[in-house]
C-alpha cells in the first residue's frame, strides 16, 4: 500500500449548497472531481489526521465507489478512524447519531437526498460536524474556498476493501469499523418511544403503508415497524434501496408518492400512511383520506410532543425555516413556547439545538427533527405521530380538525417551478428585489401589502449573520407568500413559491388548500410574472 500524491487542479463550481455539493453523477466521477472535494474537507478542518469519521450513504448509484476514495483520502490523510455503514449505508439522521454517540469530529454523507439517483441523475456529498448536523457556513465557505486553490490530494493506492461485514480492520495505520447501520439508531427510537404502547396500536388491528421509495429508509422502518412494533408484513413497501431509487423520484410529497396518496385516497386505505426521501431525513404524512401538509404535521406534533416518553418534559423551544408556514407559531404562542425562525437548510437548527433554545424544528420541505440527532429524522417523524394517535385514539382527520379549531388553519402549498432557465429565474427575483421598497400600502389582485422585506437571519446564538434568504410579502388579512430559489438543484434553477393564509373560521376550515389559496396565488403571480418569465403555464410540484 503506498501513499501517493496526486497533482491536481481547482475544478470550478464545487461550491456546497443548502444541503451539501450536489452534481450529476456524471460529474462526480470525473477524474478528481470526488478527491478535489474531499480533500477540500480536509484542508477546511485543519486537515484529516489524528480524526475519527463517520462514513456512510444513501445507495444511490456511485455510493459504494465513492466511499473507497474517501476511505483511501482518510488514510491517506492520517486519520485515526472511519465508523462506516456496512456497504457504505447510512441514513442521514443514522449517520447524526453515529456522530454524537461516537464522539467522533465528524463524518461525511454521501446523498443528493431527494434528487434522484443513478448515472444519468445526481449524487452528492456533504460534511457534517461534531455535534452531528450539517456544517454551518463558516465550514463550508472554507470547503469551497479550498477547492478554488487547490493543487494536490493524497490517496493511498490499494485494492478495495471489504465492507460488507461488521468487524474492524487496519487500512495502512488507520482503523476502519464497519457497523450495522441500523442498530444504534432502532435503541434511540426504542428510548425516546414507548414501543409497549406502539406495539399494542399495531394489535388493535390498527393498519399503515410505509413507502420507503427504493431508498435508505427501507431497513430502518422494516426493523422498526415490523420487526420491532409489529405492524403487519407488507406495512414497508419500496423498502429495498436501489441505486437508482427504482428509477423514481424519492422525494416524499402528493406528486412523487402518487401511488401511497393514490392508496390513502382510495376506499381500502389503511389508517395512517407515511414516506421518506433518499437519504431518510423527511417524512410525508397522510392519513386516511387526508394529506397532513408538512408544516401542519410540525405544528401538530409540537402540540403533542409531550405524549411521547422523550420529550414528555415538555419542549424548550421550537423553530421552524422562514418558508414553513406560521401554523406552528400559533402553538408556540398558545403554549408560551419560545419560536425562532430560521433561514431554510437544517444547518440553522444546530445552534439552537445545542445551546438548549429548542427541542423541536421543521421545515415545509417534509423535514421535521428534534435534538435526539442534529439533522431532521423521518422515522422518528413518523414515530411521534404514531405515539400521538395511539395516546388520544383519534384518526389523524380528527386530530388535525380539533388542532385547527383551537389553533386556526394556515392552509398552505409550495408551488415549485423546476429547471426554469437561470437568467430567467434571477431576474424574475432582482424585479422582486427592486419592487420591495414601494410595496407597502399597495393592493396585489386584491390584497394588500403589510410588510415586503428580503429574509435575514441573526443567529441568536453564535452571532453570525445570513442574508438574502428569500422574498417575504405579508398581507394585511395575515397571508404571506415568500419566493426563493432553490439551492439543491442541479439543473437551471428551481423557483419556489410558498403561499400562505390564515383561516380562524372552523366552518371554512375544509376547503381544498388550492382553492383556499387562490387569492394568494393570484397575487403571488401578479407580483412576480411567473408565467411570462419563466414562459410556465403552471407549477411542477405542488405540496
Ligand atoms: C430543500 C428544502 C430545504 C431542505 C433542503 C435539504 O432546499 O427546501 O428545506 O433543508 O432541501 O433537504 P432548497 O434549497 O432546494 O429549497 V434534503 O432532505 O434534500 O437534504
Ligand atoms: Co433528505
Amino acid at each position: 500500500m503506498e501513499r501517493k500524491t496526486i497533482t491536481t487542479q481547482p475544478i470550478e463550481g464545487q461550491k456546497p449548497g443548502t444541503s451539501g455539493l450536489r452534481k450529476k453523477t456524471k460529474v462526480f466521477m470525473k477524474p478528481h472531481y470526488l478527491e478535489n472535494f474531499v480533500q477540500a474537507v480536509w484542508q477546511a478542518i485543519d486537515g484529516v489526521a489524528g480524526k475519527t469519521l463517520v462514513l456512510g450513504g444513501d445507495g444511490r448509484y456511485f455510493n459504494d465507489r465513492a466511499a473507497q476514495v474517501i476511505l483511501r483520502m482518510a488514510a491517506a490523510g492520517g486519520a485515526r478512524k472511519v465508523i462506516v455503514g456496512q456497504d457504505a449505508l447510512l441514513s442521514t439522521p443514522a449517520a447524526s447519531n453515529l456522530i454524537r454517540k461516537r464522539g467522533a469530529d465528524g463524518g461525511l454523507i454521501m446523498s443528493a437526498s431527494h434528487n434522484p439517483g443513478g448515472i444519468h441523475e445526481d449524487f452528492g456529498i456533504k460534511y457534517n460536524i461534531a455535534n452531528g448536523g450539517p456544517a454551518p457556513a463558516e465550514i463550508t465557505d472554507k470547503i469551497y474556498a479550498a477547492t478554488e486553490t487547490l493543487t494536490s490530494y493524497d490517496i493511498l493506492e490499494t485494492q478495495d476493501v471489504d465492507i460488507s461485514t461488521p468487524g474492524s480492520f487496519d487500512l495502512a495505520g488507520m482503523e476502519v469499523e464497519v457497523v450495522d447501520p441500523v442498530a444504534d439508531y432502532l435503541e434511540l427510537m426504542s428510548q425516546l418511544f414507548d414501543f409497549n404502547a406502539l406495539r399494542g396500536l399495531f394489535q388493535s388491528g390498527f393498519t399503515m403503508r410505509f413507502d420507503a421509495m427504493h431508498a435508505i429508509t427501507g431497513p430502518y422502518a422494516t426493523a422498526v415497524l415490523e420487526n420491532a412494533l409489529g405492524a403487519a408484513a407488507g406495512t414497508v413497501v419500496n423498502g429495498t434501496p436501489s441505486p437508482d431509487f427504482g428509477g423514481g423520484h424519492p422525494d416524499p410529497n402528493p406528486t412523487w408518492a402518487k401511488t401511497l396518496m393514490d392508496e390513502m385516497m382510495g376506499p381500502d386505505a389503511p389508517d395512517f400512511g407515511a414516506a421518506s426521501d433518499g437519504d431518510g431525513d423527511r417524512n410525508m404524512i397522510v392519513g386516511r383520506g387526508i394529506y397532513v401538509t408538512p408544516s401542519d404535521s410540525l405544528a401538530v406534533l409540537a402540540a403533542n410532543a409531550h405524549l411521547a416518553p422523550g420529550y414528555s418534559g415538555g419542549l424548550k423551544g421550537v423553530a421552524r425555516s422562514m418558508p414553513t408556514s406560521r401554523a406552528l407559531d400559533r402553538v408556540a404562542e398558545a403554549r408560551g413556547l419560545a419560536c425562532y425562525e430560521t433561514p431554510t437548510g437544517w444547518k440553522f437548527f444546530g445552534n439552537l439545538l445545542d445551546a438548549g433554545r429548542a427541542t423541536l424544528c421543521g421545515e415545509e420541505s417534509a423535514g421535521t427533527g428534534s435534538d435526539h440527532v442534529r439533522e431532521k429524522d423521518g422515522l422518528w417523524a413518523v414515530l411521534l405521530w404514531l405515539s400521538v394517535l395511539a395516546a388520544s385514539g383519534k384518526s389523524v382527520a380528527d386530530i388535525l380538525a380539533a388542532h385547527w379549531a383551537e389553533f386556526g388553519r394556515n392552509y398552505y402549498s409550495r408551488h415549485d417551478y423546476e429547471a426554469v432557465e437561470s437568467t430567467a429565474a434571477e431576474r424574475l427575483m432582482q424585479a422582486l428585489r427592486d419592487q420591495l421598497p414601494d410595496l407597502p400600502g399597495q393592493t396585489v389582485a386584491g390584497l394588500t401589502v403589510a410588510l415586503a422585506d428580503e429574509f435575514a437571519y441573526d443567529d441568536p446564538v453564535d452571532g453570525s449573520r445570513a442574508e438574502g434568504q428569500g422574498i417575504r410579502v405579508m398581507f394585511d388579512d395575515g397571508a404571506r407568500v415568500v419566493f426563493r430559489l432553490s439551492g439543491t438543484g442541479t439543473v437551471g434553477a428551481t423557483l419556489r413559491v410558498y403561499l400562505e393564509r390564515l383561516e380562524n373560521d372552523p366552518a371554512l376550515q375544509q376547503l381544498d388548500a388550492q382553492e383556499a389559496l387562490a387569492p394568494v396565488i393570484a397575487a403571488a403571480e401578479a407580483l412576480a410574472g411567473i408565467g411570462e418569465r419563466t414562459g410556465r403555464v403552471g407549477p411542477d410540484v405542488m405540496t
